[in-house]
């Protein structure tokens, strides 16, 4: 997968270079570019921002350093690459991320880990000149997405985020996949509280289900303790009819 970012903190996306994602970008797996935005700034303080139309508080990004640094990004295909491609060939996805965007989750994360290029847009101040959408819109599919209900100051820690949870869903990424598939929201759920040795520490003991090497019970254990877990910090994740009764594992 591709990826781009735009955003006046390049170096904040330093810590990609560590862990798994650093090693998936060693490998080829993940093809990461950072821009600055203020390259593509012209004036003697490489401006980026300005008053809002209409007044209020706070600075607006300006469209035009957006403009030419996504027309490095979306550049239209070269002759070449219609031939090799075909002229139908899948548009990059343009994420800005916004307290104003849709919702992201997992189910989102997934569907994100199946695209080829994904280009976020890192807004600062009170957001970007809506106009950046707009046009953007006309050569790339864009969506906004937001991390949740709470205000951050720009994008750039939401988009470390989306980063971490599609990266490990890219085939490779994670060693094993199968740790993929036990963990909070792959089934709805939260996960289960995991144990290692040893059997008993400071006085707390394991539960002893888990020793029993009965792995129909161990499994129907862990499903309880899912359940029983989302329904005590997380009941809107579950269908309205499962909230109080049982259902079966
Ligand atoms: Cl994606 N951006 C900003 N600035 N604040 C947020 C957010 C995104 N998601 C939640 N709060």
């Amino acid at each position: 997968m591709r990826i781009d970012i735009v955003t006046i903190f390049p170096e904040f996306f330093d810590v990609l270079d560590i862990s798994l994602l650093g090693k998936a970008r060693q490998s080829g797996l993940i093809d990461l570019g950072v821009r600055n935005l203020r390259d593509h700034a012209h004036d003697r303080h490489r401006t980026v921002d300005d008053t809002p139309y209409g007044g209020g508080a706070g600075m607006v990004m300006k469209p035009e350093p957006w403009g030419e640094a996504l027309d490095g990004i979306l550049r239209p295909r070269t002759d070449a690459e219609y031939a090799t491609d075909g002229a139908d060939a899948p548009t990059p996805l343009v994420i800005f991320p916004s307290p104003a965007g849709e919702v992201f989750t997992q189910a989102m994360a997934r569907e994100l880990a199946t695209e080829e290029h994904l280009v976020f847009g890192c807004g600062r101040y009170e957001g970007i000149d809506q106009r950046v959408f707009d046009d953007t819109a006309t050569r790339a599919r864009v969506r906004l997405v937001s991390l949740g209900d709470y205000v951050l100051n720009g994008g750039e820690v939401a988009v470390m985020a989306m980063i971490e949870a599609i990266g490990r869903l890219i085939p490779g990424v994670v060693g094993n996949p199968e740790s993929l598939v036990q963990e909070s929201h792959e089934n709805g759920l939260l996960e289960y509280p995991s144990y290692t040795k040893p059997a008993e520490w400071r006085g707390h003991e394991v539960p002893p289900v888990l020793l029993s090497g009965n792995h129909g019970a161990i499994a129907a254990w862990r499903h309880e303790q899912q359940l029983e877990r989302t329904r005590r910090v997380r009941p809107d994740l579950l269908p309205p009819e499962s909230t109080h009764a049982e259902s079966a594992p």
